[in-house]
């Protein structure tokens, strides 16, 4: 992994394809929070709960004061003013409330230490009462099912620390994990709904719920290990599912389940990091999705999320910032602060090819079946 030099300024004295562009990249955050006449800023309103989440979780693994930087009590205000009388958040304000939106406010309220201002018992009824007999959850009153919405849901009561409430219990977990079990497809991976295709999102958000409901055991480790790693392109990028193109943000959702599931190692890590760290916009600040791109702040944030997971930082001159949770995509100190916990699997300790190699073994000591 490289290693840039102690040096007075680190950008400069890095070796081109190792330079991070940490105060480019902190000024391009700022800035997209504040330009509010730009056509990105506009299109995007209606997720703007979330583009808040990724800025500000960004912001803090560069190690940066948050709420002084992004004006956190004017961002408190904000989120509070998008949560509805039925205790869900809009995606801003006026907005209708959505499990998407509700889970990116909680996760920004926390990073502001300001879990307690808001409603959060009428927050925890809004996120249980959508689930369904199933297990599953609606993302909203209108009813669209996606394993998307049961990771938000379990993230978002386990925030609340509402998800073991045990008397009454707000939501059935075992339901909830049995849903996102019905998900699993031949090849170990997981899609939106049972019998979808599998894809590296949805896997998170699978791979995630399943950790949080501390039934990771469910995962058959070594088989979708073997899917998420096979996502590597020669760019050192990663895809969300076969014949598709690399982009920073599968950095965030393979590496992340990799991470949960302890097999990060079976992939190349630093061609990833080296990958990630071309995606940047050398001028303005900000990742790309892929090198030469334009950079938003959804690829910043994996792509800086991405590096952390790597622990690309550690042997930096950026050394000490806080890590990212794998499970809780947020910065891991926070995690410990607020309680959070979740299964992961143990580090595995033979390598992929390792693994290939027994399992070919073992097939051929297996007698064929009798006629
Ligand atoms: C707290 C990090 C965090 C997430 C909350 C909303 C959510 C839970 C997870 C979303 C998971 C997901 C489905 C991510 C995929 C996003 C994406 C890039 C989709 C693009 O899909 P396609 O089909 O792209 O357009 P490909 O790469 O397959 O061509």
């Amino acid at each position: 992994m490289a290693a840039l030099s102690e040096s007075a300024s680190p950008e400069a004295a890095a070796s081109p394809e190792a330079v991070f562009h940490d105060e480019k990249h902190a000024s391009y955050l700022v800035a997209v929070s504040k330009n509010t006449e730009a056509i990105e800023f506009v299109l995007t309103e209606y997720m703007r709960m979330s583009g808040v989440y990724w800025g500000l979780t960004a912001m803090a693994l560069l190690g940066r004061d948050v709420h002084k930087e992004m004006d956190g009590d004017a961002v408190v205000a904000w989120v509070l003013r998008c949560q509805h009388p039925c205790g869900g958040f809009g995606g801003g304000e006026g907005h209708d409330p959505h499990l998407l939106y509700t889970l990116s406010a909680l996760q920004i309220l926390a990073l502001l230490g300001a879990l307690d201002k808001c409603d959060g018992a009428k927050a925890a009824a809004y996120v249980a009462a959508l689930q369904q007999g199933d297990g599953s959850f609606h993302g909203d009153e209108w009813g669209e099912v996606d394993t998307r919405f049961s990771y938000c849901a379990l993230s978002s009561l386990a925030i609340l620390g509402e998800l073991w409430r045990r008397s009454p219990p707000l939501i059935d977990v075992a339901k909830a994990v049995d849903f996102v079990d019905r998900c699993r497809n031949f090849d170990g991976g997981y899609g939106a709904v049972p019998g979808a295709e599998s894809h590296a999102g949805q896997i998170f958000c699978c791979v995630g719920a399943l950790a949080i409901a501390k039934r990771v055991d469910l995962v058959d480790a070594t088989l979708l290990g073997w899917w998420l790693a096979e996502r590597q392109c020669d760019s050192g990028g990663l895809n969300g599912r076969p014949e598709k193109q690399a982009d920073v943000c599968y950095s965030w959702w393979i590496l992340s389940s990799l991470t949960i599931l302890g097999r990060s190692h079976w992939i190349d890590e630093a061609k990833l990091a080296a990958f990630i760290l071309e995606c940047q916009e050398p001028d303005g600040g900000g990742v790309a999705d892929r090198p030469g791109n334009m950079a938003d702040v959804f690829h910043t944030f994996f792509g800086i999320g991405g590096l952390s997971l790597l622990k690309w930082f550690d042997g930096t001159a950026y050394a000490g910032r806080p890590a990212i949770d794998p499970v809780f995509a947020l910065p891991a100190p926070l995690v410990a602060e607020l309680g959070l916990e979740a299964s992961v699997c143990p580090r595995a300790t033979a390598s992929l090819l390792e693994t290939w190699a027994r399992a070919r073994d073992e097939e051929k000591e297996t007698p064929p079946p009798s006629p």
